[in-house]
C-alpha cells in the first residue's frame, strides 16, 4: 500500500489539479491532499478560505478512484520547520507529489521521495491566470478553467464580487 501526499494552495482548484490528482491515482493507492495556506483568505492571491477550498477539492473529487483525505494545513514561519509540521497534521505518506522548487527542496532534504507530476498546459492552467479571469471577466471565461463543481462553489459563495473587491475592480 502506498499512500502519496500532494499540496497545493488551490486557489480555486482547476482542471490542471484534477490532472495532477488523475495521475498519482495512477500510481498508488492513497492520497492526502493539503490545502496549503490555510489560515489565508479574502486576497487577491488567496481569495478562498480553507472550507471552501476543501469543499472545492471535495466535491470535484466525487468520483475519485483512490482514498483521498484533505487536511487543512497552516503555514508556519520556519521553512526548516514546515516538514515536521506537515508530518504532524498528515496520516502517514511514503512519497510527495510537487513542481513547487521550495517544497521540492524541504521534503528532499528531510529524505522524503519526491517525484514532479507532469504538468499540463501550465499557463492555461494555472491559478494566477484563473484568479486574473475571475477579477477581469465579464462573461464567466473564468468558468472554463475549473470543473463546474467548483464553479458552482464560487457562485455560492458570491466569490467573484469578493476577489473583484479585494482587487479593486469591482466597479
Ligand atoms: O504551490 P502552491 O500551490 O503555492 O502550494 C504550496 C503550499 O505549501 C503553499 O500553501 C505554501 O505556503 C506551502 N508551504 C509552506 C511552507 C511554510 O509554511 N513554511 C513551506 C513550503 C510550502
Amino acid at each position: 500500500m502506498e499512500r502519496a501526499f500532494y499540496v497545493g494552495r488551490f486557489q480555486p482548484f482547476h482542471y490542471g489539479h484534477e490532472k495532477i490528482l488523475k495521475t498519482i491515482a495512477e500510481e498508488v493507492d492513497e492520497v492526502v491532499i493539503g490545502i496549503g495556506s490555510a489560515q489565508k483568505s479574502h486576497s487577491v492571491r488567496d481569495p478562498f478560505t480553507a472550507g471552501e477550498r476543501i469543499e472545492m477539492v471535495l466535491k470535484s473529487l466525487e468520483n475519485f478512484p483512490i482514498r483521498h483525505y484533505i487536511i487543512p494545513l497552516q503555514d508556519v514561519e520556519y521553512n526548516a520547520l514546515w516538514v515536521s509540521h506537515v508530518k504532524s497534521m498528515s496520516p502517514k505518506f511514503d512519497v510527495a507529489y510537487s513542481n513547487n522548487p521550495l517544497v521540492i527542496q524541504l521534503f528532499t532534504e528531510a529524505g522524503i521521495e519526491v517525484r514532479r507530476p507532469a504538468m499540463h498546459e501550465r499557463n492555461i492552467y494555472s491559478g494566477t491566470a484563473v484568479r486574473k479571469s475571475m477579477i477581469e471577466s465579464k462573461n464567466r471565461e473564468w468558468a472554463e478553467f475549473v470543473p463546474p463543481t467548483v464553479a458552482g462553489v464560487v457562485d455560492e459563495i458570491n466569490g467573484i464580487c469578493r476577489i473583484k473587491r479585494v482587487a479593486g475592480n469591482d466597479d
